[in-house]
């Protein structure tokens, strides 16, 4: 059977086509219908399926838990028994402490009929702002960006406008990885018409900057000098459109005045880069008829993301570069439905249909829609500051849903004091094992992709229909449904409204009544509907009452929605980062995204061969600080900050700038020992969007001693040896947990210790043995007491199920091949039981796979390109690259090496 529905990744909003049998989902392949994606789906949305085979079902959290108290251990119990106790627990801090002693931390991942009943339930029956989301820590600034400028949240381009472009310019995004499916469209567009420029403003060389024209490789947090400086060009050199600028915008002498100062000469000392590229990157965004600007999270998450965002629109301002086909600012959402969380106002300063908390109208709007007698005026905590007020003892009740903020916030080591000290966490999550659900008191399993109904908003405005293929394990419920559930007990106890707020039999009850709510405003969706939804696909917004299709472009007529009808310039100063480097932090951590991973890897980590891109936690670094550290490519290092430490493996890159590192935020406590990349990034936020500055810290990277390693692997047939050896972790000074295998799992636990710890004890060897399943009568076994060396493997049939290596770990890559792929066994027993003989040569390690889809690894494709194969060749022999095409960056570069 076949149900459509849309990828719950990135924003770029692809459609999927479900395979399933109504009880398991055994396919997803691209919808060809989808105007997203066209049929195309990324190494991730391809995979999906494979995140819900029945080894990974049987781990997921399938019963409500509560603990009595934080010493307890959770127990099951009945949802009429969890959802009493947790309205309970609400209704009374609100009736001791006031509803502001209650808060919701929501995610841009819910649908929007989830996020829309949780801001009815904080706002409207609550009467607590208190309700805000992860997507604080993603879009904040864009959403700022845009309603300072152009007077409202919405991003007025469409995917077709790349189509049109002449020139693009990608700026702090990393679509090649992070929005796959688009950069696929980027790479047609630019087939089709290869006059087209593309430039991108990266500090690090990505994927998506090695495709550029141009790559200006600015230092950190240095955007606004340099976007000031193309409009000082655009300016100087009579590109701007100041007839457009006269007619449609208003404040533009002052930015005129201001970016005077901006020459190229300074903004190429600030940034980094040399003064004649910033000229042309100017000229080619000026000349060009067309010119489209994308952007992501190295201009939103930092202390003046807002002013990113702000600067980099004006350039499409002052030029007039907007409303028309293949032109405009147009920022990439993060999540797939950050968009649908803004849209229904599900953020602490925002209210629902882009309506204002400030504005008294607007609050006596919402409060008749809903039938209440108001809706609070006083702004509710922004993620960071909620956590804080977390902190202080604040807040009495959280409430968490879909998302993992122990790991994705800034500064976690407070994040956790909070959420331990915090009298009552609730959390609802499909898994039980993120770094959050260790905090939760009552943990409500909730539905996932393929599971629920519901619709959600892509980046470029566009509603799509999720639809639930097969039921959801267990007791797990639609996240819309256990709000529902949960506000009728709350609506009892408070007893204020009666019944009435949540009368909903199903999610089209509540889209109809958050379209009421949009009616007559920019977002107006008033001609939508589920059924119009199913007859003629997904629509952009707005979608008034009579009209049959939406809107690709808004703006078309240069009249804005702000008080005038004109855009505004706003003042765009250079600013310095919160955090600088000093002579105790001289390097700069920037973090962000890997290809095939997603935040806290919750689904894509349970996919064994997602790991196989980038196998383990590492930090890059350029070789020469490695090289003044005494580190060499593998080796240990710590990395040090003002806020905490990490130990990780170090990988030498040559896609950074010196002093510059990279970390991604992936890893967290659930893979690797501490607490992840957050543990060193601050919490300091823009002034006006509030969203923290998670791309720049100032650390420093020491060599960490290895005085002995281990590594333990074992085939999982059954799942759930994850997690059973995620007590590991805290044992050693340093291990990671991670998947390898591609049509078997292999989990793999590897450890160290620190010069002089005491190397594992017999003992400890053989309770992980047991523990991983290889204390076998029938296992090969080799110890060495003296010099501290165990060997241990397991053969099963005749094939290698497992094996252990305690200080002679040079085999490990062999093995793992093994375990993995099977192959003969027959060197085994010669190299097991002498002490320190080589492993036998199985060839050079695979290394990375780097075709996710056709298993073709770096070492393969880099024999083949030495063989004298061209891309065009090596892709007809080996097929990388010719499926989902999200290696296709990687193979070009490595092609052009
Ligand atoms: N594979 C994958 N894709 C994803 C996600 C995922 O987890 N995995 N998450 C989704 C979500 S929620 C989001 S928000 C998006 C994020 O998508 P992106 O923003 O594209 O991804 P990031 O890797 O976070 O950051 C992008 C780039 O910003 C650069 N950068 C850092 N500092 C600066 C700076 O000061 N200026 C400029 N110009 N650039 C800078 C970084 O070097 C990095 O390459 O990805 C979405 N897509
Ligand atoms: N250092 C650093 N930190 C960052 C970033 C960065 O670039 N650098 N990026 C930031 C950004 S842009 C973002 S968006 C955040 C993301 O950070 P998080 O929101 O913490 O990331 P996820 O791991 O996606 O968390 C979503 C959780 O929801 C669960 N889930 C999935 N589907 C459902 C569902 O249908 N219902 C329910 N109830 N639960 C579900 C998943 O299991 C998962 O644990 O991280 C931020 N943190
Ligand atoms: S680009 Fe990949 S992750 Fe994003 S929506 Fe499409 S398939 Fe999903
Ligand atoms: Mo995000």
């Amino acid at each position: 059977m076949e149900t459509r529905s849309t990828c719950p990744y990135c924003g770029v909003g692809c459609g999927v086509i479900i395979e399933h049998d109504a009880t398991q989902i055994t396919g997803v392949r691209g919808d060809p219908d989808h105007p997203a994606n066209f049929g195309r789906l990324c190494t991730k949305g391809g995979t999906l399926h494979l995140g819900m085979t029945p080894q990974v079902m049987a781990q997921r959290l399938m019963h409500p838990q509560l603990r009595s108290d934080k010493t307890a251990a959770r127990k099951r119990v009945s949802w009429d028994a969890a959802l009493d106790h947790a309205a309970e627990k609400f209704a009374r801090a609100i009736s001791e402490h006031g509803p502001d002693s209650v808060a919701f931390y929501i995610s841009g991942q819910l649908l929007t009929e989830d996020y829309y009943v949780f801001n009815k339930l904080a706002k409207g029956l609550i009467g607590t702002n208190n309700v805000d989301t992860n997507s604080r820590l993603c879009m904040s600034s864009a959403v700022a960006g845009y309603k300072a400028t152009l007077g409202a949240d919405a991003p007025p381009c469409s995917y077709e406008d790349i189509d049109h472009a002449d020139c693009l310019l990608i700026a702090g995004s990393n679509t090649a990885w992070a929005h796959p499916v688009l950069f696929r469209r980027i790479e047609d567009a630019r087939a089709a018409r290869p006059e087209m420029k593309l430039i991108v403003v990266d500090p690090r060389r990505t994927d998506t900057a090695e495709a550029a024209d141009l790559h200006l490789a600015i230092l950190p947090g240095t955007d606004i000098a340099l976007y000031n400086a193309m409009l000082h060009v655009l300016l100087w050199e009579d590109l701007a459109d100041l007839d457009y600028v006269r007619a449609h915008t208003e404040g533009f002498d002052a930015l005129k005045a201001l970016v005077r100062d901006y020459t190229p000469a300074l903004a190429a000392d600030i940034c980094g880069v040399k003064a004649e590229d910033i000229v042309t990157a100017a000229r080619w965004f000026g000349q060009a008829p067309a010119a489209l600007s994308l952007y992501c999270q190295g201009l939103n998450q930092s202390s003046h993301g807002t002013d990113n965002n702000a600067a980099i629109i004006h350039l499409h301002l002052a030029t007039g570069k907007i409303g028309k086909p293949g032109c405009g600012p147009f920022s990439l959402t993060g999540q797939p439905n950050a968009m649908g969380g803004r849209e229904v106002g599900g953020l602490a300063n925002l209210l629902s249909a882009h309506r204002d908390l400030a504005n008294p109208e607007h609050r006596a709007e919402v409060a008749r829609l809903w039938g209440v007698a108001d809706v609070p005026a006083k702004p509710g905590f922004t993620a960071v500051e909620l956590f804080e007020a977390v902190h202080r003892g604040e807040i009495k009740a959280l409430w968490i849903a879909c998302t993992n903020p122990a790991q994705s916030l800034p500064d976690l080591t407070r994040v956790h004091e909070a959420l331990a000290k915090c009298p009552f966490v609730v959390l609802q999550e499909v898994s039980a094992d993120t770094d959050t659900a260790a905090h939760a008191d009552l943990l409500l399993p909730a539905a996932g992709w393929g599971e629920k109904e519901g619709t959600v908003t892509n980046s470029e405005r566009r509603i799509s229909r999720v639809h639930a293929a097969v039921p959801a394990p267990g007791e797990a419920r639609a996240d819309w449904r256990i709000v529902v559930d949960f506000a009728h007990r709350l609506e009892s106890r408070l007893s204020q409204y009666g019944d009435t707020l949540f009368p909903y039999a199903n999610t089209e009850d509540i889209f109809n009544e958050h379209r009421a709510t949009t009616v007559g405003r920019d977002l107006d969706i008033g001609g939508l509907s589920y059924a119009l939804l199913e007859q003629s696909g997904p629509q952009q917004w707005p979608l008034r009452a009579g009209a049959v299709f939406g809107t690709p472009r808004l703006y078309a007529g240069g009249v804005f929605p702000t008080a005038s009808g004109r855009a505004r310039f706003t003042s765009t100063q250079h600013q310095p980062l919160a955090e600088a480097t000093d002579p105790r932090h001289p390097l700069h951590l920037n973090t962000g995204r890997l290809r095939d991973q997603w935040h806290g890897m919750s689904r894509t980590g349970v996919v064994s061969r997602l790991h196989a891109h980038a196998p383990e936690p590492a930090i890059e670094m350029h070789p020469r600080d490695m090289e003044r550290r005494g580190i060499v490519d593998g080796d240990l290092v710590r990395l040090k900050g003002k806020r905490g430490s990490l130990l990780l493996r170090a990988a030498a890159s040559n896609t950074l700038r010196p002093a510059q590192t990279y970390v991604p935020m992936h890893w967290g406590g659930q893979f690797m020992s501490g607490l992840g990349v957050n543990a060193l990034t601050l919490p300091v936020t823009d002034p006006v969007s509030r969203q923290p500055e998670l791309k720049h810290a100032a650390v420093q990277v020491e060599k960490f001693t290895v005085g002995w390693q281990l590594v333990a692997m074992r085939r999982d047939d059954e799942g759930g040896l994850h997690a059973a050896l995620h007590p590991w972790l805290a044992r050693f000074d340093h291990a990671t947990l991670t998947l390898a295998g591609r049509d078997s799992t292999v989990v793999v636990l590897r450890a160290w210790g620190g010069e002089g710890s005491p190397v594992p004890s017999p003992d400890m060897l053989a309770e992980l043995a047991a523990a991983t399943g290889l204390d076998a009568p029938h296992m090969l076994a080799f110890n060495d007491t003296r010099c501290g060396i165990a060997k241990r493997a397991l053969i099963e049939g005749d094939r290698l199920a497992g094996a252990l290596l305690c200080n002679e770990t040079r085999a490990t890559d062999w093995l793992l091949d093994l375990i993995a792929r099977g192959g003969s066994t027959a060197d085994l027993r010669k190299w097991l039981f002498a002490p320190l003989a080589t492993p036998p040569a199985a060839g050079p390690a695979r290394g990375r796979i780097v075709c996710n889809c056709f298993d073709v690894s770096e070492s393969e494709i880099r024999a083949e390109l030495a063989a004298g194969l061209d891309l065009a060749a090596l892709q007809e022999k080996r097929k990388c690259g010719s499926n989902c095409g999200s290696c296709l960056p990687e193979l070009r570069r490595m092609a052009a090496q």
